[in-house]
Order: C-alpha cells, then sequence, then structure tokens
C-alpha cells in the first residue's frame, strides 16, 4: 500500500507540500492540473513543472486526480472523438513523466453532491453532509450558487463555475439519455483508451458516482457491484480499473465496502483507493466523519484488512476529513483530520503487517 495526499497546487491550497512531507508515512501527491479547461490537452511542459515542483520537496506524483471527461463522452455526441483524441494525448503527456495512475468519473453533469459543506458535528468539528429532503427539493442552479458562496474562497473540483455555466442546455441534453445509454457511451470510451493506458503502462481508475444513486433525474452508472463489475469487463484488462471510495459507494448501505474491496483487489482491479468513513442515517442522510472504525457505518478496519489480505500494492489516500482545531480550508480537505485520517490507516496496516510476520514465524517453527 502506498499512501498519497491529494493537494489543489501552491496557488489553490491552505495546505502546503511541506506539511505533507511531515505527515509520517506519506510519500506521494495525488495531483492534477486544475485550471486546464475539461476536453483540453494537458501540456507536457505544465506536468513537468508540477511533478518537479513536488519532486523537489521529496514527494511523488504518479497518481492524478482527476483528468475529467468531457461532457460529449458522456453524451455520446459526435464531437466526442475529438475530446477522446485529446485526453489520449493527455494520458501519453502523464506517462511521459512517470504517473502510474489515473483517476476520472463518469457522473453526468454533476461530480460529488452534498446539501451542506460544513455541518456542525457534536464534537465541534464540521463536515460534508447531504440531507436527501434538501437535495430532493432544491433547483440545481440555487446549489450551485450555494456550493460557490460555501467554499471558502476555494475553487471546489467538479464543481467548477465555468462549466456550470451552462447547466441549463446541459440538463436539456441529458434529458433522454438512459443508463443504458451511459454504459455504451463508457464502452466507447473505454474502448479507445485501455489499449493506450496498457501501451504506456498508466492505469486507468474510474470513481464511483458520489451518492451513488441518481441525482436530478440524472442518469448514474457507478453505483454497486454489480456495476462495477459490468464495468469492468467492458474492456476486459487490468489497465481498465477502479478507484474504490468508500465514503461514495458506503452512502448506499446496501453496497457491502468490505466485500467490494476484497472482490475487485482480488482481481488486480483496484489501482487507487479512496478510503474515509460516513455516517449513514435510516433516512438516506449521511455526514462524514473521522475515519476510525467507531466513528461512522463503514467498517474501516475491515476494508484495509481486505486489502492486505489480497496484497494490495496499489495507492490510497485518506479521502475527506472533518474541519478541526480551527482550521480555514477547502472543505473537506483540511490537513489535520486527513493527516489524522493517514496515521489511522497506516496503524492499522504496520499492524496487519506485524500480524502476518508473526504467523509466519509461528508456522515456521512448528514446521522445523
Ligand atoms: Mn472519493
Amino acid at each position: 500500500m502506498k499512501m498519497t495526499f491529494r493537494w489543489f497546487g501552491s496557488d489553490d491550497d491552505s495546505v502546503t507540500l511541506e506539511q505533507i512531507k511531515q505527515i509520517p508515512g506519506v510519500n506521494g501527491i495525488v495531483g492534477a492540473l486544475f485550471d486546464i479547461p475539461v476536453g483540453e490537452v494537458w501540456p507536457l511542459e505544465r506536468i513537468m513543472a508540477l511533478k518537479k515542483e513536488i519532486q523537489e520537496k521529496g514527494l511523488s506524483l504518479e497518481v492524478i486526480e482527476s483528468v475529467n471527461v468531457h461532457e460529449d463522452i458522456k453524451l455520446g455526441l459526435p464531437t466526442r472523438d475529438r475530446y477522446i483524441a485529446n485526453y489520449i494525448e493527455t494520458m501519453r503527456n502523464l506517462s511521459t513523466v512517470g504517473v502510474k495512475v489515473i483517476c476520472y468519473n463518469f457522473m453526468p453533469v454533476f461530480d460529488w453532491t452534498r446539501s451542506d459543506l460544513a455541518k456542525p458535528l457534536p464534537d465541534g468539528s464540521t463536515a460534508l453532509a447531504y440531507e436527501k429532503s434538501k437535495i430532493e427539493t432544491i433547483d440545481p442552479i440555487v446549489l450551485v450558487n450555494r456550493m460557490e458562496g460555501a467554499s471558502e474562497g476555494f475553487s471546489m473540483p467538479g464543481w467548477e463555475p465555468e462549466r456550470l455555466k451552462t447547466i441549463k442546455h446541459l440538463f436539456e441534453l441529458y434529458k433522454d439519455v438512459t443508463e443504458e445509454d451511459l454504459f455504451d457511451h463508457l464502452q466507447y470510451f473505454l474502448e479507445k483508451i485501455i489499449p493506450v493506458a496498457e501501451a504506456c503502462d498508466i492505469k486507468m481508475a474510474i470513481h464511483p458516482d458520489d451518492p451513488p444513486w441518481s441525482v436530478f433525474g440524472l442518469p448514474r452508472i457507478v453505483t454497486n457491484k454489480a456495476n462495477l463489475e459490468r464495468i469492468t469487463k467492458l474492456v476486459d484488462s487490468p489497465y481498465n480499473g477502479l478507484t474504490i471510495c468508500t465514503g461514495s459507494l458506503g452512502a448506499n448501505p446496501k453496497n457491502d465496502l468490505v466485500d467490494i474491496m476484497r472482490t475487485f483487489s482480488e482481481r488486480n482491479r483496484v489501482p487507487f483507493a479512496h478510503i474515509r468513513n460516513i455516517k449513514i442515517y435510516e433516512n438516506g442522510d449521511f455526514e462524514e466523519t473521522a475515519h476510525r472504525s467507531e466513528e461512522g457505518s463503514q467498517d474501516i478496519y475491515g476494508i484495509v484488512k481486505a486489502l492486505h489480505d489480497t496484497n494490495f500494492s496499489g495507492y490510497v489516500r485518506p479521502d475527506h476529513g472533518r474541519k478541526i482545531w480551527g482550521e480555514v480550508a477547502r472543505p473537506g480537505y483540511g490537513l489535520y483530520d486527513r493527516a489524522l485520517g493517514a496515521m489511522y490507516l497506516l496503524g492499522l496496516w504496520d499492524s496487519l503487517e506485524r500480524m502476518r510476520a508473526s504467523d509466519l514465524a509461528r508456522e515456521k517453527s512448528t514446521l522445523s
């Protein structure tokens, strides 16, 4: 397991590379070029500059999150071929500088969705939260404006104002797109990009929909184990991989994340994992919590054990944290709670390693 930390760049993150370097066990940055419009090629010089900046601080850049997929690809429009060609060029450029994994998603219009970016928790911290009734009744345009106002001045990945300006038009375009259509459009995309991924040794890792159900009437397909199975078979290659995000998939209590993690890690289809905990309520609401198993509804220990049992050697990052200790940061992406999360995950991993070593030693001594 390689522990990483998401970072938004020196001009748009409250967290510095120096701080990340001081978290024990964290060696890699999960980065991106956030200012390149969706659908355009990421220039090689810009990627090299980012890598150099990160390497100079003693960290590596082997995971990109995300190279976003243009809506025309998700919509299956004739213009998609141009955007797929650009996507492939970006993949080639990223592989040139040693990037090993590209995380992406296939969610129409909206990336993740929350009703609240700073819900107060009983311990005085705040966290991102989702209230079903609020989302079901809000006009998406009102939500877009509210997100912008509540993000403390940081850009919110997936909620870029430029993209969402065209939101009404996008809703119109998606009106007749079904889930089956979306599967077809994903297949078309994967058939073009996975051979390139194989040739340049860069693993594609699709991120689940967050939350894993339809919002605002838009189709969504990366939502449960059966659909993950289907997606991995659209093009059956280890380069057609998954970013298993425990918080995203876990918002639906029917998704058993220990089983999902074990199944796909065993098959070598998990190049990247996002691990975080959430507390789910009976009415379908949820809020993000600290990473520790006891703090939420997810069996984080079981999830890490599933990775360990399957000899997972991919990348992990602690996903969203709460806002604690008075920190001013991008919602979900402060330093403190994510650093605590990384330490919890590494603590679990270290003890699993130690247990395995002593089991092996015991076996050996009984044999001899
Ligand atoms: Mn995630």
